[in-house]
C-alpha cells in the first residue's frame, strides 16, 4: 500500500548543504523520502500575533511545512510544561519537577493549534507519525477536527512508572490523549510495560489483547518496542573520513600519548554530567598512575537556556570542573576539557574513533544515541571501550559494553578504570558483539517497524 507519511514533531530538521544529519533526523528523512510526505513542525522563530499558516519548503518528494509560534505561547507550551513537568516526570526526577496549570492549558493550545494548521495539508491515504512528549495531545486534536487516517506516537523519552506519573496533577489527560493513537512505540520493554499498566488502572480501564494490541476508551491501538537505531556505516565512514581534519589533529598533538576519555551529551542534568565529574575525580584519587596519562574530553552544548536549571547545571558543572582541575592541574597537563559547544557529525565520530574511552553516564535516558554512534565509530582493529549507565535504554542492547550505576562514583571510576587497562583481544571481542547488535537494528529497521505498523493498523481498522 502507498500513501505519505507525515511526520511531526516539535522542531523540523531541514538539512542543511554538506552536513550529515544526525539522530532520528536520519530515520524520518528516510521514511519521507521513500514514501513522499511532509515533515511538520516549529520553524524555531516566535512572533507576538497569532501565527500565520504554515510555509511549505519543497525538496523532492519532501515537504517541509513549518509555522512559528506566539513568544508567550512557546514559554508556557515548549520552556514551561513539555520542559519543566513532562520532561523531569518521566526522567523519574520529582526533583525538577513543576506544574503551573496556566502553562498546561497553553501546551493543549498550541496542540491545538499544530492540528489546525496541519489539518489543510492533509490526504486522505496518509499516514500521521507524530514525535515526542511535546505533542501528546495531538491525535485527540486531531480527531476532533474529523481525522481519521492512522496516527502513531514515538516517544523518545522513557515513560514512567504509575506511581511517578502520578505525580503530575494531569496524568489521566495524557493517558487519555495517548489511546486516541492507533501505535504508540516507545524504547524500551520497561517503558511498555509502565504504560500498559496505567493503562489497566481504573481510570482507564483498558483490556490488554494478544499481539501488543490495548483496548481502551472504545478504540484499539498497537502499544510496542522501537528501540531507536543509527546508521553504523556513516559513523564508520565519517570518523575515520575526519581523522586528518586540522582540529583532529591539534587536539592529537597536545594530548602527548594521553589516553583520552569523551564525553559527549546536551547539557541537561538528565545526563548525570556533575555525577561523572566526580567520578573522573575519584579515578584520579583513586587509580593516581591515571594523574598525567587521562583526560577528559567533555562536550555539553547548552540547550533549553529559557529553563532555570539548566542555567544551574552549567554553573554547578563549571565549579566541579574548575575544582578538579584546580585540585589536580599540573604546568603541563588539564584534566578536564570542558567545552560547551556543538561540532559537526564529521568531527564528532572523529573525536569517538580517537578516544580510548567513550563515557555515557546518564542518570535517566529513553535511549542515549551517543552510545551507539561512539561504538560505530571506532577502529576495529584497535576499538575505544564504551562505559554506559544502566539506567540509559542503550544499556538493553550494548551488553557487552562496561555497565555502571551512574549514581555509584566509585563504581563509574572503576568502570573507567576496567575500560583503560582492557586488553586489545577483549575490546575487540565486546565490539564486535556490539557492532553486529547495531547493524542488525539500525535506524532503517526502526523507521520500517514503525511505518509499516502504522500502514498495518489502518488495514485493521
Ligand atoms: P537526546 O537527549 O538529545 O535525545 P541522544 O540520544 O544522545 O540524546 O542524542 C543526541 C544527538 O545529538 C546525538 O546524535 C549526538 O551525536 C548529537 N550531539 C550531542 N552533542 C552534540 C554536540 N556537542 N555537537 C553535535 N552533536 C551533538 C532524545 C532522548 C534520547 C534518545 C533520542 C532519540 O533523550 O534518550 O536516544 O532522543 O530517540
Amino acid at each position: 500500500m502507498t500513501g505519505r507519511v507525515v511526520a511531526v514533531s516539535n522542531r523540523v530538521a531541514i538539512p542543511r548543504e554538506g552536513q550529515a544529519p544526525g539522530g532520528l533526523a536520519v530515520g524520518v528523512l528516510a521514511a519521507l523520502r521513500e514514501y513522499g510526505g511532509i515533515w511538520f513542525g516549529w520553524n524555531g522563530s516566535t512572533t507576538t500575533g497569532e501565527p500565520k499558516d504554515a510555509e511549505l519548503q519543497q525538496d523532492g518528494t519532501i515537504t517541509y511545512a513549518t509555522i512559528s509560534l506566539n513568544q508567550q505561547e512557546f514559554d508556557d507550551y515548549y520552556n514551561g510544561f513539555s520542559n519543566q513537568s513532562l520532561w523531569p516526570l518521566f526522567h523519574y526526577m520529582l526533583g525538577h519537577l513543576k506544574y503551573d496549570r496556566r502553562k498546561f492549558q497553553a501546551y493543549v493550545r498550541v496542540n491545538a493549534l499544530f492540528a489546525r494548521k496541519l489539518l489543510p495539508l492533509l490526504q486522505d491515504d496518509d499516514v500521521i507519525w507524530v514525535h515526542d512528549y511535546h505533542l501528546i495531545p495531538l491525535a485527540a486534536e486531531l480527531r476532533r477536527a474529523g481525522v481519521t487516517q492512522p496516527i502513531g506516537f514515538f516517544l523518545h523519552v522513557p515513560f514512567p512508572d504509575y506511581d511517578v506519573l502520578r505525580a503530575l496533577p494531569v496524568h489521566e489527560y495524557l493517558l487519555r490523549s495517548m489511546c486516541a493513537y492507533d501505535v504508540v512505540g516507545f524504547h524500551t520493554l520497561g517503558d511498555l510495560s509502565s504504560f500498559q499498566q496505567c493503562l489497566l488502572r481504573p481510570e482507564i480501564g483498558a483490556d490488554l489483547l494478544p499481539g501488543g494490541r490495548i483496548s481502551a476508551l472504545g478504540r484499539r491501538l498497537v502499544a510496542d518496542v522501537f528501540p531507536i537505531g543509527i546508521d553504523p556505516a556513516q559513523c564508520a565512514e565519517l570518523g575515520a573520513q575526519h581523522q586528518s581534519d586540522r582540529a583532529v589533529e591539534r587536539l592529537q598533538t597536545s594530548l602527548q600519548q594521553r589516553s583520552l576519555i569523551i564525553g559527549v551529551d546536551r547539557l541537561d542534568y538528565s545526563k548525570g554530567l556533575p555525577e561523572r565529574f566526580h567520578a573522573y575525580q575519584r579515578l584520579l584519587e583513586h587509580y593516581p598512575a591515571n594523574r598525567r596519562n587521562v583526560v577528559l574530553l567533555q562536550i555539553a552544548p547548552p540547550t533549553r537556556s529559557g529553563v532555570r536549571t539548566y542555567a544551574e547545571i552549567r554553573a554547578e558543572l563549571e565549579g566541579i570542573a574548575g575544582h578538579i582541575n584546580g585540585r589536580f592541574a599540573e604546568v603541563d597537563w588539564v584534566p578536564v576539557r570542558y567545552l560547551n559547544r556543538s561540532y559537526d557529525r564529521g568531527m564528532l565520530m572523529a573525536l569517538y574513533r580517537y578516544a580510548r574511552v567513550g563515557l555515557v553516564t546518564p542518570v535517566r535516558d529513553g535511549m542515549n544515541l551517543v552510545a551507539k554512534e561512539y561504538v560505530a565509530a571506532q577502529d576495529p582493529e584497535d576499538p575505544g571501550m564504551l562505559v554506559l549507565s544502566t539506567l540509559a535504554g542503550a544499556a538493553r542492547e550494548l551488553r557487552e559494553a562496561v555497565l555502571v550505576n551512574p549514581y555509584d562514583t566509585d563504581g563509574v571510576a572503576e568502570g573507567i578504570q576496567t575500560a583503560l587497562e582492557m586488553s586489545l583481544d577483549e575490546r575487540r571481542e565486546r565490539h564486535q558483539a556490539m557492532l553486529a547488535t547495531l547493524r542488525q537494528n539500525d535506524i532503517s529497521r526502526w523507521r520500517q517497524r514503525f511505518v509499516e505498523a502504522l500502514k498495518a493498523s489502518r488495514d485493521t481498522h
